[in-house]
């Protein structure tokens, strides 16, 4: 739900920038000779045509549609050009439009605070270059006003009078006797157009911006004239742009709330919003959403534009539309088999070129059964930690779906018998990446180490079969929970991106604004979430070649639980024999270069090399499992456990780090200032640096190349 967040009394000036069709001008660039005439990016199933994902303005003025397929295109438009999507893995390949996407966000976020919102779209806060043009070089002094900031649309602006358009433009921008805000508009309406000119100089692309106080303002504007221009709302206009404009058009109306307005309370615009007094709302929604919903109607918000140069979250999708839906197990594995492959690229390259881990796997599903009294019910999305590696998340993306199908049909439901049809079919499926943070600096040089082993294996991490036993397991192992060292301090910073957030292989029955919502609400889980890291995920980005398990679902029930206490006890046992700890970390890492290495590594921190120890731990307050799957609402925690310590406070963790499962006595081993460091971390009172009964091991002794694990 939304909250409401106060609006800075500080004017800010807040550009929405937004790619004309964006995937046609990236094919455009790639085939020039198609440039200036009526084009279209289709999709990869070709069934009559393959579905329109983008179309060409010159296209627009036929009558292309995007929910056309290119037959149909065709017959208005027999001239038109249709350019297939990339394909890898029997899906649409993404990625050249992603980094076109990033080559246009390295540009914009020159000037101000960037945040890359979409594949093609970036919020930019220009405050502070606006506040100092206006002291240093107002555009009264500016000899020549340039031609693309004249063709501003400015809301509000009377160019009825048949009037030169450009002459009211400049006028407005070096009137003396503006208000402060107006004039921090006008420094806007230049800095956006020479930005937006810049992105056309260096990329070759053409892109709409809008220009406002306020997010919801100037994404509301950037789409009023496109393609290539740019619309200003200044504040004198927001009520006249708001009246009329049908609620579910603003950001956050687009769902289930907007249609409670509808039907609930009769709001059809946002001028009906306007009328309803703040109370009244609150009442109905609750003081947070009412205030909220009291605020837009005056186009008042106070989102923040934050400094986002990456993407929050990495997905990989496929749609099976009619036909082509996905009715065996089998069928599913081998497609979620390729889903994952590209999304474990994509971490992989997000961890080397931009020193960033995610945390969270998701498995969203759409299914049908085709005779069923309840076919409301929805397949329900699963999250467990993110193990890197593409065999490790290819069998947690399995295991996921195993869960899903198992709740979607009922244990009893779910027929074993490999390719046999059971009922039900999948019409779409995705795998994303969230809770994405950078690595704590300094951890590169460890990642490298990790890269150079061969397999990596955890034991204490192998799959596991269902969920319960997956919740028992984390239990038992908390992601994140492990430590190690890291040298070097390289800076915190990271390079563009090279990635996208969420991205789907579409088909027209997908519904991309239902993608933007899912992109949001994926990544609403990330906000606050530690830098933690755990090596379990380091190790997997070598293990791109890792044998494929071919897995179905073949027990019944009995054998099901029955498995599942086997496993609840062993994990119970090995709890007593050695709890997940360094040592655990370094076994599984195993070995002998291993241990002269690391202990080089080590040796390194304790001569003050800047290095620092890390715990995977995360600090009260963040966000919880329970609200990762707010994703899907039938969605229920899978991993994770609440801290005891929170509970007295309402707070809870996601994976919390039980200070009682470190091994002293590797501590001991470590340098002082690494120590003192974890102490830093943990409860004090919880800790118990003379506890030296649990595991008589050193970190050098363990790690010696004589050591056998
Ligand atoms: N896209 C997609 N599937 C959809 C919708 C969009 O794959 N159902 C892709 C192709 C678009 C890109 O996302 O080029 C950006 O989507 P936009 O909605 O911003 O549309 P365009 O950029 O194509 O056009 P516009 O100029 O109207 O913004």
């Amino acid at each position: 739900m939304p909250v409401a967040k106060p609006e800075s009394s500080d004017p800010r000036v807040i550009a929405h920038v937004d790619m004309d069709c964006f995937y046609v001008q990236v094919e455009q660039r790639k085939q020039p000779q198609l440039r200036g005439l009526p084009t279209a990016v289709v999709q990869y199933n070709e069934w009559k045509g393959g579905a329109l994902i983008a179309v060409s303005y010159e296209a627009r003025k036929f009558g292309v549609k995007r929910s056309m397929r290119g037959a149909e295109a065709k017959e208005v438009c027999p001239q038109i050009q249709l350019v297939q999507v990339p394909v890898a893995r029997g899906k649409a390949d993404l990625n050249g439009y992603r980094n076109a996407g990033s080559e246009v966000v390295s540009i914009l976020s020159r000037r101000g605070r960037c945040e890359r919102a979409s594949i093609d779209e970036v919020y930019l806060d220009l405050t502070n270059a606006a506040e100092t043009m206006l002291a240093e070089n107002p555009p009264q002094n500016l000899e020549k006003i340039d031609d693309e900031a004249l063709k501003s649309h400015i809301l509000g602006l009377n160019n009825e009078d048949g009037s030169d358009v450009k002459e009211n433009v400049r006028e407005w921008i070096n009137r003396h006797n503006a208000d402060h805000r107006d004039k921090l508009l006008a420094c806007g309406i230049l800095i956006v157009a020479e930005l937006r000119m810049q992105v056309l100089k260096e990329t070759e692309f053409t892109c709409s911006a809008g220009i406002a106080h306020n997010k919801m303002l100037a994404k509301l504007a950037s789409g009023m004239n496109k393609p290539a221009q740019q619309t200003v709302v200044p504040s004198s206009s927001v009520n006249g742009l708001l009246n009329t404009l049908p609620i579910r058009k603003m950001k956050q109306l687009g769902g289930k709330l907007g249609i409670s307005l509808q039907t609930d309370m009769g709001v059809n615009t946002v001028g009906d919003l306007f009328q309803f007094p703040e109370e009244k709302l609150q009442e109905r929604y609750g003081i947070n959403t009412g205030s909220w919903l009291w605020n837009i109607a005056r186009g008042i918000s106070g989102e923040a534009v934050e400094g986002r140069l990456l993407p929050k979250s990495h997905g990989s999708g496929k749609t099976f539309p009619g036909p082509r839906a996905l009715k065996t197990v089998p069928s599913v594995q081998h497609w979620l088999n390729q889903l994952c492959e590209e999304l474990s690229e994509r971490l992989c390259s997000d961890l080397d070129q931009n020193k960033r881990m995610a945390h969270t796997l998701t498995l969203h599903a759409r299914a049908y059964k085709s005779s069923d009294s309840d076919s409301q019910k929805k397949f329900p999305s699963k999250s467990c930690p993110l193990r890197y590696g593409t065999g490790k998340i290819q069998e947690d993306a399995f295991n996921l779906f195993q869960a899903g199908l198992r709740e979607y049909i009922g244990f009893y439901g779910v027929k074993t018998q490999g390719s046999q049809y059971s009922g039900w079919g999948i019409t779409s499926l995705s795998v994303s990446a969230s809770k994405i943070v950078p690595i704590p600096s300094g951890t590169c040089s460890i990642a490298k180490y990790f890269h150079g082993q061969s397999t990596p294996h955890f034991s204490s991490m192998q799959s596991l079969d269902n969920v319960n036993a997956n919740a028992e397991a984390t239990l038992l192992l908390p992601p994140g929970s492990e430590c190690y060292t890291e040298v070097n301090s390289p800076k915190a910073e990271v390079d563009f991106p090279k990635e996208e957030s969420w991205i789907e292989d579409t088909v027209p029955d997908l519904d991309l604004q239902e993608h933007k919502d899912l992109s949001s609400s994926l990544s609403k889980t990330q906000d606050g979430f530690t830098q933690d890291i755990s090596p379990s995920l380091l190790s997997g980005c070598l293990e791109q070649n890792q044998n494929k398990q071919e897995r179905y679902i073949t027990k019944d029930e009995g054998q099901f639980k029955s498995e599942y206490k086997e496993r609840k006890g062993k994990r119970v046992k090995d709890k007593g024999t050695g709890t997940p700890s360094i040592l655990e970390l370094f076994k599984s890492y195993n070995p002998h270069p291993l241990g002269s290495s690391l202990s080089q590594e080590l040796k390194k921190t304790a001569q003050g090399t800047g290095a620092r120890l890390i715990i995977g731990f995360e600090p009260k307050g963040h966000n919880s499992l329970a609200e990762q799957n707010e994703v899907g609402k039938e969605e229920k925690p899978m991993h994770g456990r609440r801290s005891s310590r929170d509970e007295g406070d309402g707070r809870r963790e996601a994976w919390s780090y039980n200070i009682d499962e470190i091994d002293p006595t590797v501590m001991d081993e470590l340098p002082q200032e690494i120590q003192d460091e974890i102490k830093a971390w943990v409860q004090p009172h919880k800790w118990r640096p003379n506890n030296t009964a649990r595991r008589g091991c050193k970190i050098s002794h363990y790690f010696s190349p004589t050591k056998k694990s």
